[in-house]
């Protein structure tokens, strides 16, 4: 047995896991959880690196002796350093409103069609090219020697080395999928320089090991080294998802909802960029074919909204209430920034002519019931754009830990629904960890172990697809 740390950061908490991998066994417990909040200052939104960098320390400290680190986070945001290899102010959010308006200066140099074929990454505001477009007039992007996409920046703190994990880097809309490598081109056109980025790193190479200050600051005896894992959080979950064979679909949920498909090449058709599909890069050669749905965040801002009642009462309250009474549009870019999310959920509802939920359960049930129909629009969509039939759909990430919404997505999607790890991105980051030391086999043989090691909940679709159809039509009119 041998124990590997998985730091995992989500957008509303970073969590230190502990893995323990023998030759046909898997445990994973946790350390240390901590809030990651965002903090609004006057000039935007921002993380708060250092917090998060506390929070790690403190994890590893509450790990305890372990054979390598590996670390995932959100995607597509950023550290800038200067010279010296200072932090050039907190990493800005990706909910930050700077990017409002960017994407069409980007595309009067690189229409968003061309865009789409080299990068094969689906509009969102965010993407770290339209970050760097809006930012780049800025104080700090002049003064900044190097860019490190977060997983990156924790790791240099940890290590003092730099590197770019490639399936993170993926998301910055500046790799080509086809090659696996920078897309010189368009960043050349868009006057992106790639030599802010630090060298690519695959999934499973050595990051460093970890410095004397850190060793000492959390009790371990070194050396400690730091393994590049598919630091994407969503490229560790779908690492993670324990399917069997080709005809499967999966759904990341948590903050964000990633519903797709894992294919071996990346799908750029124009009526694969019309539907807002991305290709993101996954371990061995993979391809994550894939669709961001708002996901749980639209939950989580009307729990912040209504003083963070209870969850498990909210969710009784949302089973009780008239199911599909209304549905909103779950990518709709509307429900991106933070605040007033319950209101803004009513007013979509007003506007397309349905009912407007009033109370709490029906606002949940409100939501619940939009993530279904936008899980099952996007696991349709990809079957369809990837020429991939799909047998059953994996669910993973906290959203497994509610039940209403698996069933629901099951009766959405017209597929059974095989429930993981809640905690996929951990799995993923540790297996791949224990790959690099010869303890795992390829990614098949990683979820052969997890079907035989992980608690799995199935849900049957309840057969009512007339009325999903009907909901979906409804959208469709607004
Ligand atoms: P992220 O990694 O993006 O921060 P997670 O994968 O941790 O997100 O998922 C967080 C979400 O999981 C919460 O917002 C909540 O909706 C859901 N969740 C967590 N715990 C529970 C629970 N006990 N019951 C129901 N849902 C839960
Ligand atoms: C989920 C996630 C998702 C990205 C978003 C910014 O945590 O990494 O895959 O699109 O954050």
């Amino acid at each position: 047995m041998r124990s590997y740390a998985a730091v995992d950061l989500g957008a509303s908490s970073g969590r230190v896991m502990v893995g323990r991998v023998g030759a046909d066994s898997l445990e994973l417990g946790e350390a240390h959880r901590f809030p990651n909040r965002p903090v609004r200052v006057p000039e935007g939104l921002r993380w708060d690196a250092l917090a998060l960098y506390a929070g790690v320390l403190d994890g590893l400290r509450a790990a305890g002796q372990v054979a390598s680190v590996g670390i995932d986070s959100w995607a597509v945001d950023y550290g800038l350093l200067d010279a010296d290899g200072a932090l050039l102010g907190n990493p800005v959010h990706y909910r930050d409103a700077r990017t409002e308006g960017v994407a069409e200066k980007v595309w009067a140099t690189v229409p968003a069609g061309e865009l789409y074929a080299a990068t094969g990454i689906q509009y969102a505001p965010f993407n770290t090219l339209y970050q760097l477009t809006a930012a780049r007039a800025s104080h700090q992007l002049a003064h900044a020697e190097r860019l490190l996409l977060i997983p990156d920046l924790l790791s240099h703190w940890l290590t003092g080395e730099q590197g770019t994990e490639l399936t993170n880097a993926s998301t910055t809309q500046l790799i080509d999928p086809r090659t696996r490598t920078w897309a010189y081109g368009i960043a050349e056109r868009l006057g992106v320089d790639l030599a802010l980025f630090a060298p690519l790193r695959q999934p499973g190479d050595p990051a460093g090991t970890l410095r004397p200050e850190v060793l000492e600051e959390t009790g371990l005896g070194g050396p400690v080294p730091v393994t590049a894992v598919g630091s994407h959080d969503t490229a560790s979950a779908v690492a993670a998802v324990p399917a069997i064979g080709e005809r499967f679909a999966y759904i990341c949920t948590g903050t964000w909802s990633l519903a797709g498909l894992e294919l071996a090449a990346p799908v750029l058709t124009e009526e694969s960029r019309a539907a807002n599909f991305s290709n993101e890069l996954g371990l061995d050669g993979t391809v994550r074919y894939l669709r961001n749905i708002m996901g749980l965040w639209l939950l989580q801002e009307c729990q912040r909204a209504w003083g963070e009642p209870d969850l498990g009462l909210l969710l009784r309250e949302a089973g009780a209430a008239p199911a599909l009474r209304s549905v909103v549009d779950a990518g709709d870019e509307v429900f991106l920034a933070p605040g007033r999310m319950p209101q803004r959920i009513a007013a979509a509802c007003r506007t397309s002519g349905q009912p407007v939920p009033a109370t709490r359960g029906e606002i949940t049930r409100c939501v619940l019931d939009s993530l279904a129909l936008a899980h099952r629009r996007a696991v349709a969509d990809a079957q369809r754009l990837a020429d991939r039939p799909v047998d059953v759909v994996y669910v993973v990430g906290g959203g497994t830990r509610n039940a209403l919404l698996c069933q629901l997505t099951a009766d959405a999607c017209g597929l059974p629904v095989v429930a993981g790890a809640a905690e996929a991105a951990a799995l993923g980051n540790v297996l791949v960890q224990a790959r690099a030391h010869g303890l795992v086999g390829d990614l098949a043989a990683m979820r052969g172990l997890l079907t035989r090691t992980q608690p799995l909940t199935r849900y049957t679709p309840r057969g009512d697809a007339a009325r999903w159809r009907a909901a979906e039509a409804r959208l469709a009119r607004r």
